[in-house]
């Protein structure tokens, strides 16, 4: 067995994966031709030399440009199986998988309605296909009128318990979670977990709003946390977990390289962390290819089983399921 077999067959859960950020160049360009959505590249070729980012921003725009081929119930399965299919290959167990409906909604002009009913169908196959099961995490796009987080929230209320949880994504710097107090009291109300995108590219701070305004129970990124030693040392005291996503900070340049990322440092000091694929159509890898990118920089392998073993503990999946799954 190869190290890389190893890793891939490690059972960890996924806690941090946009589901839009799983759309493959090939399926972008088949939806495309199949919804009649203009796209301004003409080959698959020239979309794929697209995919160098200097930061968050630059991502989105590609992210956003591409979603846009989503218009279909049929759409969102066909990703969500395609996802999962590889989930399953590289050992992932369970999956919280985010998605944007307000972008799908009020940008692009798919229904609610279709984007939820295509992505638990997906689930629905891909769990008695691949054996990996799921749960939908809604996620607020904090760049948008806070206007269509509430209406895309009185849209969810009638299906709350098809969702686990609320979100916080896209660009964060001038967007902090003190603006989102309201969206995330309501989603609570409805039984749902919260998590929060926060410093990833925003401050410190940005992280203790989430904590202290949202009631987020996990920091998605989170890695500025080691900016601010009280922070961190609270985070460590009340084992808030961290979504870690090593090559989505390689590929917007959140770190210089690898060998740089404070995903070993965060680790000795106590934190809670665990490694997540964030956009893999977009960052270069799936799951594993993110273990194997940190056992390529050095990092020992019981350390590597013990993060896999940690994203079990900080799901949302009961006891019975965690026990499934170890
Ligand atoms: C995202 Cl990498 C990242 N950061 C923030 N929001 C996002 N939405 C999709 N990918
Ligand atoms: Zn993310």
């Amino acid at each position: 067995k190869t190290a890389r077999d190893a890793l891939a067959t490690m059972p960890k859960a996924e806690l941090h994966l946009h589901i839009e950020g799983t759309l493959e160049p090939e399926l972008a360009f088949e939806l495309a031709r199949r919804n009649d959505v203009p796209l301004p590249w003409g080959t698959l070729d020239e979309l794929r030399a697209q995919y160098r980012f200097e930061n968050l921003q630059s991502f989105l725009d590609l992210y956003y440009a591409l979603m846009r081929t989503l218009r279909t119930a049929d759409d969102f399965r066909d990703l969500m199986l395609a996802y999962l299919r590889r989930a399953a290959a590289d050992g992932v167990m369970h999956a919280e998988i985010f998605f944007d409906p307000q972008v799908h909604a009020f940008t692009d002009h798919v229904a609610y309605d279709d984007v939820l009913d295509g992505l638990r169908e997906g689930l629905r196959i891909g769990e008695k296909r691949y054996g990996v099961t799921g749960a939908l995490i809604l996620s607020l796009v904090r760049d948008m009128d806070v206007a269509t987080a509430d209406r895309i929230l009185d849209m969810a209320q009638a299906r709350k318990d098809e969702i686990v949880g609320i979100g916080l994504d896209s660009a964060e710097v001038g967007y902090p979670p003190s603006m989102f107090v309201d969206q995330f009291a309501r989603a609570r109300s409805f039984g749902w977990h919260a998590v929060a995108h926060a410093g990833e590219e925003g401050p410190a701070d940005y992280i203790r709003q989430a904590l202290d305004l949202l009631h987020a129970e996990r920091i998605d990124h989170g890695i500025h946390v080691l900016d601010d030693d009280e922070l961190e040392a609270r985070l460590i005291r009340d084992r808030i977990p961290l979504t870690c996503c090593p090559l989505s900070n390689l590929r917007l340049q959140v770190v210089g390289s690898i060998d740089d990322h404070p995903l070993p440092r965060m680790v000795r000091d106590g934190l809670v962390c665990t490694i997540n694929s964030d956009d893999p159509a977009y960052f270069g890898g799936y799951a594993a290819a993110n273990y194997a990118a940190l056992a390529g920089a050095g990092m020992p392998p019981d350390t590597l089983a013990a993060l896999a073993a940690n994203s079990i503990e900080a799901s949302f999946a009961d006891d019975a399921d965690k026990e499934r799954m170890r």
